[in-house]
């Protein structure tokens, strides 16, 4: 230690350092994990710092950068973070900040602290788990500052310059003995700050990669706010008119932001905000929206006889039918509620936002006839579809009574009757599902061939999907019903493993039946039941032995270990067909042998699946192959 580290120990500093202490002893506690999410979260952690500043009308600039030894500056062009003696602890108010716990915007006034889920946490929290941590603040025509490591000051706030503006840097490298990498991703850092951007109208905030030997920088900043967000997700889709709906405004101490446009999909895609906050699981401000849609655009369809009298109302999921919106609000204090606290319960925000937008969509619809017109035409036809697909459901419902549980025909099931030690294969093709039939383990293995071209569910509205022969075989065979009907106990296998041939097709295939996963039964996906199988690519066949390889460089491998001569008998698999049911068995469908391949949601990026999806599916070329390029992110290897 340097000689002016920490002086004296007194009763306030040893509460500092045993605060500190407990977000390296639990850093999960703080960061939610340490994994590259909470590794990231560190970044956004300071950035939310400055955001405020500029929430509080002093700050429109953030810079972001990744730095050659991967550690991370951030630098706002806001007022500079208090330098004077804090009443309470003595020490500098910035010193404050940094290390005692929570301490972040406890003085002073005005913006909105950031506080909810696992983010606000404090840069007292980044400090703690950062390896060592600068600050340098421009204030009063002085350059300040100071340095920490593992939480502990280095050296007092020092003057070191001086400037003739105003704001604050924070220099930090994460420390390599508590997370798992400290390798900051990109991707991953440009996602979240394009949102803050689109999130904090008029901000400039730039990421720049310092790493890297060409100049990777890029500048967000968007005058339109949430309003040029709906746009940017909706790029690649046929949009129902051209203009965004957009509304803002105060009500009571809570300032509520509102954009909205329709597509032609049947898809919605609404991302909630508080304080800049995702909020996956909605709250108030939520219900809030939808309950302002749903009577506005109803009345006005009265009004415009638009509907009938004796037609029933239009249905929330009738109006919001192919929606991409964002409804974003700034609290004051913001309550979370639920099992991961990510729900809003301030039940003022329902009354807030609901009011506001009532007041501004009746307005804009009196204003745009066409636009009106449009959307409830769409809804009118999404109505009839629904109430089709009930009528549907009602027969099939009758009828599963009456033959009790008919299991679709095509199904060879198993004879173990406990869901746990059940699978089910999902195959593409009769000729391979005949192959699966030989050569399953009859007991926990069932089969369920698939012809022909699976449904894309983006592409159809609820009546045709199902209506789709292959889609009732799926559902009936699965048990858990669909949407909110879904019940996870009612599940008849452990394991449904989507086996289609290892080329661009049968990977096309897959993803078709993972998009219909995805938007019917979601959880299925989120508990870890979905799997996709993998078929060899090759077989390598000499002197009557055999090897399979799963990819180039595996075949490659093998090719040296038995060596490069005439008696290699190599043959590249085109389709699962080409396999006898026991080469089918022993690559891919034997429990002790075989590599499944896990399929999990990326919940960071949940909000862009939609996009992901659709630009997989939607008839424009250029993204798809862009998708299948990144089709690995989707899916992750499990070992099994
Ligand atoms: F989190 C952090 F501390 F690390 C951090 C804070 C990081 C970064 C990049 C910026 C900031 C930050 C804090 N920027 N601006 C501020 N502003 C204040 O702390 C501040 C300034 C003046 C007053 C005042 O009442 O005069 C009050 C506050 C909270």
């Amino acid at each position: 230690m340097s000689e002016n580290t920490v002086q004296d120990y007194g009763a306030d500093q040893i509460q500092i350092l045993e605060g500190l202490e407990a977000v390296r002893k639990r850093p999960g506690m703080y960061i939610g994990s340490t994994s590259t999410r909470g590794l990231h979260h560190l970044v956004y952690e300071i950035v939310d710092n400055a955001v405020d500043e500029a929430l509080a009308g002093f700050c429109d600039h953030i810079e972001v950068y990744i730095n050659g030894d991967n550690s991370i500056t951030v630098i706002d062009n806001g007022r500079g973070i208090p330098t004077g003696i804090h009443e309470k602890a003595g020490i500098p108010a910035v010193e404050v900040v940094f290390t005692i716990l929570h301490a972040g915007g406890k003085f002073g006034g005005g913006g909105y602290k950031v506080s909810g889920g696992l983010h606000g946490v404090g840069a007292s929290v980044v400090n703690a788990l950062s390896n060592w941590l600068e600050v340098e603040i421009s204030r009063d025509g002085k350059v300040y500052r100071q340095r920490y490591e593992r939480g502990h000051v280095v050296y007092k706030l020092k003057e070191v310059g001086k400037s003739e503006h105003t704001g604050t840097k924070v220099t930090f490298m994460p420390d390599d003995t508590i997370f798992d990498d400290v390798i900051f991703d990109y991707d991953v850092l440009r996602r979240r700050l394009r949102e803050m951007a689109f999130l904090t109208k008029g901000l400039r905030i730039c990421l720049e990669d310092k790493r890297s030997e060409e100049l990777k920088r890029e500048e967000f900043h968007y005058e339109g706010g949430i309003n040029e967000f709906v746009k940017y997700i909706n790029r690649h889709k046929n949009v129902l008119y051209d203009k965004v709906i957009y509304c803002e405004g105060m009500k009571d101490d809570i300032y509520v932001e509102v954009a909205m446009q329709h597509n032609d999909s049947y898809n919605e895609a609404t991302l909630s905000f508080v304080n800049n906050i995702n909020t996956p699981e909605g709250g108030m401000h939520l219900t809030g929206f939808k309950s302002a849609i749903t009577k506005i655009f109803n009345d006005y369809a009265r009004s415009n006889k638009l509907l009938r009298e004796k037609e029933e109302n239009l249905s929330g999921d009738d109006l919001r039918e192919g929606l991409t919106a964002i409804v974003s609000i700034k609290i004051p204090e913001p309550q979370f509620e639920g099992q991961t606290k990510q729900k809003l319960g301030n039940a003022e925000a329902r009354t807030a936002v609901e009011s506001l937008v009532s007041e501004k969509l009746t307005y804009f619809l009196e204003q745009n006839p066409q636009v009106a017109k449009a959307i409830v035409g769409k809804a009118v036809v999404a109505q009839r579809a629904r109430m089709a697909a009930r009528k549907a459901r009602d027969v099939a419902r009758k009828s599963t009574l009456e033959s009790n549980m008919a299991l679709p025909g095509k199904l060879a099931d198993c004879s173990d009757t406990d869901p746990k030690n059940c699978e089910i294969y999902i195959v593409e093709g009769d000729s391979a599902g005949g192959s699966a039939k030989t050569a399953r383990s009859r007991a926990t293995q069932a089969i369920l061939p698939l012809r022909g071209k699976i449904l894309n569910v983006e592409k159809a509205r609820i009546d045709k999907i199902l209506g789709n022969k292959e889609i009732q075989a799926m559902i009936t065979a699965f048990g858990t019903g669909i949407k909110d009907n879904f019940n996870i106990e009612k599940l008849r296998y452990d394991k449904i493993i989507i086996m289609t041939d290892a080329d661009v097709d049968g990977a096309h295939i897959a993803t078709l039946m993972l998009t219909f996963f995805f938007r019917f039964m979601p959880e299925l996906i989120r508990q870890g039941h979905v799997y996709l199988a993998q078929p060899p690519l090759y077989k390598l066949e000499k002197n009557k032995k055999i090897w399979y390889a799963y990819s180039d460089d595996e075949l490659a491998k093998i090719i040296e270990e038995v060596g490069r001569d005439q008696n290699n008998k190599i043959q590249r698999y085109k389709g699962l067909g080409e396999m006898d049911a026991e080469q089918l068995w022993d690559t891919t469908m034997d429990p002790e042998k075989r590599v499944l391949l896990r399929v999990s949601i990326d919940e960071e990026s949940e909000s862009e699946l939609d996009m992901t999806f659709d630009t997989l599916m939607g008839e424009r070329v250029e993204p798809r192959r862009e998708f299948i390029e990144q089709n690995a992110k989707f899916v992750k290897n499990l070992d099994i």
